[in-house]
């Protein structure tokens, strides 16, 4: 424990040796690294213990391989979990600092683009939380997420140059660099009787790893997020004089892929997967060989889990195999049986465009004798199977067909767990994208639906209604989520129904001042705060936000009056998706528009905030009363924004879709608002190619007066794009089902009018919703994973 004053001390003493400055002459920035200094010194000695300790006890520890993690910001996270942030703030008190405030300075780390990077920092956080082993193994890019602006409406990217701040979390360990070999040829010698391969002119590039401590709440547990960095290795700088030169291994890790589901161009994201795969298993089999010899290799599977994230990383597979054969000659077999029991994958969408496949030349050419080591477990696997299945069956779930690599077959074939991150989602895997595996293993396959750490998002996020929540359960929900529940026995007292009304009235406040300092618009707190924040992406549907939003500027042009509200985004379009970008214009234009219609008169706004990521929902959610989750059924593979916005009780409007159908199924369905075509009719219309949305504009005068916004001039200086998305709406078999949706979700918004006509009564759903989230907590996940995928048992808590 640390006292406020013995914190206050030591903050001055990190202040003067770092900086020799006094604290009315230090920047913001340096005030935070001086903070930062004092709680590095916190967990500096758990985070050797639990490596140690680990070590010591033999402890199976989970390896989770993610080539995206998005931690944002650590001070007031990593103070919180030391139990330190009341006395962090007491002492900023006294010296005349507000620590949220000097917070500001640190820059969000942001090495991912969305839910999927997300879901990968919540679980590092609820690891270590719940004192498993668990290490994070990712790629430390120079460039993070680019950093969103607007110039006229249109997105542009600047770079996130984020290395250059020093940040203070990042532990560099050169000592535990490892070598990845690319290109050039092999042949196979043989040595002492093992055939082994001999390269020759391949590129050797230096891994070396960045790493950053991850500590657990109140429980002396500090696990390692690990993130690989390329470098030339010492012996060969004479070989990379020029800067060209060294660029070509500089560049393997200098920018994270910008594309979130979908992407093309290709070769060094290829690369990356491998280097950052190769890096990582090898210093896991480093660690284990030190520990325990090269002769216990089946007890690999009691002390390391292996878990593929996505499809990136399902390279893990084969290059287990590859070092376990080539480097520590282990009979094939056997090192199949081991390579299965150690991996798991997670798959995050049922979007064919996201699941990978390489051109077998492109990857020969890049990773010979890996490539090989596929073949030889795509031969086998058929081999396996033959006589056994129908051959089509094969055909089709062989790694090796068309002459491309099939990533997400490799991450399958080689695990013995496959899991999707929602019911409704594992479902669609099982019958329909993976049902041939399903059918040939369907005990490997299992749900896990997604959390969110309630740490980060309700906790930090919101501290007034965690200090409601304190004096409503007492302080235990900060550790047991469990508790929530028990919320429910106030839903009908109208003192804590007004005082949460007033918490989210408070936090509107702050979100207006912020709004009116990043925009110059003025937003009124007592309007509706309807917010959709998530990748612009056109399964999304940001499109039917915007129908909406033109709905209800034409009503109140008619005098059709509605109830204030105010319309907020946030959403990043990856750089080359012209049909994203060309929304976000749209969406600004009419934004313009509205927001400076004086026959408006305020009734409604419309704000884009730029640049959205994790601190800025850190801002954005807390003060939501509407969550946006509109998702054509059957895309969204889970979403997480739909948990944070539950817990920061806003009431969802959404489609049966992702996790949407399990909060539902918590919430009940007085407590949410539910609209749109359900899984059977979409797959339906996709299976027979039903969908007209022809007929659907001709047809219903609501939906046409609607659509027609776009290209009758209302909307000024968009017209091309205005054009593009109707365009988009009225094609054949449009596969996102907008204007299916469109009446459907205008009705259900309707309810929501009626619905917030009674204050009290919508206080009581929003109070249902926090008190749900427990579902949906981090926590929970991550223990089901340990118990029923990796088999941990978390480390004995000192
Ligand atoms: N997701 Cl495949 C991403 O953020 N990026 C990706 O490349 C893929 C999936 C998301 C998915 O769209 C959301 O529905 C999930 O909630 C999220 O992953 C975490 O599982």
């Amino acid at each position: 424990m640390m006292t406020k004053d013995e914190f206050k001390q030591a903050f001055l003493d990190e202040l003067d040796t770092h900086f020799s400055v006094a604290i009315d002459e230090a920047t913001d920035y340096e005030l935070f690294e001086a903070l930062s200094a004092v709680v590095r010194h916190g967990y500096s000695e758990n985070w050797r213990r639990t490596r140690t300790e680990d070590n010591r006890q033999q402890t199976k520890q989970v390896y989770y391989f993610s080539i995206e993690f998005l931690p944002g910001t650590l001070l007031r996270s990593n103070l919180l979990n030391l139990g330190w942030l009341d006395q962090a703030r007491e002492a900023l008190h006294d010296l005349k600092l507000d620590l949220d405030q000097v917070a500001l300075a640190e820059p969000d780390l942001a090495l991912g683009n969305g839910g999927l990077g997300r879901l990968a920092s919540c679980f590092m956080d609820s690891l270590a939380s719940e004192g498993y082993a668990a290490n994070g193994n990712g790629i430390y890019y120079k460039y993070g997420l680019f950093k969103q602006k607007f110039v006229d409406g249109y997105q542009v990217e600047m770079p996130n140059d984020w290395t250059k701040s020093d940040s203070p979390w990042l532990v560099r360990r050169k000592g535990k660099a490892a070598l990845v070999h690319f290109g050039g040829h092999y042949t196979m010698i043989e040595q002492d009787g093992w055939l082994t391969p001999e390269y020759e002119g391949d590129q050797v590039v230096l891994a070396v790893p960045y790493d950053i401590a991850v500590v657990g709440y109140h429980n002396h547990v500090t696990n390692t997020m690990r993130l690989w960095n390329a470098e030339i290795p010492s012996e060969d700088e004479i070989d990379y004089r020029t800067i060209q030169d060294r660029r070509t291994i500089e560049d393997l890790t200098s920018v994270l892929y910008p594309n979130d589901s979908t992407y093309d161009g290709r070769l060094l994201r290829l690369k990356q997967e491998y280097f950052f795969v190769s890096a990582g298993i090898q210093s896991i089999l480093r660690y284990f060989v030190k520990n325990n010899g090269t002769n216990a290799w089946d007890q690999l599977p009691d002390e390391v889990a292996i878990h593929i994230n996505d499809t990136h990383p399902a390279m893990c597979v084969a290059e287990l195999m590859r070092l376990l054969v080539d480097d520590y000659r282990v009979d094939w077999e056997r090192a199949w049986q081991i390579t299965q029991q150690v991996m798991s994958y997670t798959n995050h969408t049922i979007m064919a465009e996201a699941l990978e496949k390489w051109d077998v030349n492109m990857f020969r050419q890049l990773l010979p004798r890996l490539m090989d080591i596929i073949t030889e477990i795509d031969r086998r696997y058929a081999e396996s199977l033959q006589g056994r299945v129908d051959g089509q069956i094969i055909d089709r779930t062989r790694i090796i067909s068309g002459n491309q690599v099939h990533m997400a077959h490799l991450a399958i074939i080689g695990s013995h767990s496959i899991n999707g991150v929602a019911e409704l989602h594992t479902q669609l895997l099982e019958t329909t994208v993976l049902n041939d595996f399903y059918n040939l293993y369907p005990d490997r396959f299992n749900n896990k639906t997604n959390g969110i750490t309630l740490r980060r998002w309700l906790q930090l996020a919101n501290p007034q209604l965690s200090h409601l929540l304190d004096e409503q359960l007492g302080s235990q929900w900060r550790n047991d989520s469990a508790q929530l529940l028990k919320l429910t026995k106030a839903a009908d007292d109208p003192k804590v129904l007004n005082q949460l009304a007033k918490i989210k009235l408070a936090n509107k406040q702050k979100l207006a001042q912020l709004i009116k300092q990043q925009t110059g618009l003025e937003v009124d707190p007592q309007a509706i705060f309807d917010v959709q924040v998530k990748r612009l992406h056109a399964y999304k549907r940001q499109t039917l936000k915007l129908l909406h939003v033109l709905a209800l500027y034409r009503d109140l042009k008619n005098g059709i009056d509605h109830p204030k509200r105010v319309v907020i985004f946030g959403a990043k379009a990856a750089p080359s998706y012209v049909y994203a970008k060309q929304v976000i214009k749209v969406i600004n234009e009419v934004a313009k528009l509205i927001n400076h219609d004086p026959a408006i008169n305020d009734r409604l706004k419309v704000v884009f905030l730029e640049n959205y990521g994790v601190t800025l929902a850190e801002q954005i959610i807390p003060a939501a009363d509407l969550s946006e989750q509109i998702s054509t059924t059957t895309k969204e593979a889970s979403g997480t924004s739909n948990m944070k916005l539950m817990a920061n009780g806003a009431l969802t409007i959404a489609t049966m879709d992702g996790a949407n159908v399990e909060i539902a199924e918590a919430v009940g369905d007085d407590n949410i608002f539910i609209f749109g075509l359900n899984k059977d009719q979409v797959n339906q219309a996709y299976a027979d190619h039903s969908y007209d949305p022809q007929q659907v504009y001709n047809q219903s005068p609501v939906v046409k007066s609607v659509v027609d916004m776009l290209i009758d001039g209302t909307i000024p200086a968009c017209q091309a794009e205005g054009k593009a998305l109707y365009d988009s709406f009225v094609q054949a078999n449009e596969p996102f089902f907008v204007l299916a949706d469109l009446e459907s979700y205008l009705q259900a918004q309707a309810r929501v009018e009626t619905a917030w006509q009674d204050q009290e009564a919508w206080a009581k759903r929003s109070l249902i919703n926090i008190a749900h989230v427990e579902r949906f907590d981090a926590d929970h996940t991550v223990q089901l994973y340990a118990q029923d995928i990796w088999h941990l048992t978390p480390l004995a808590q000192a």
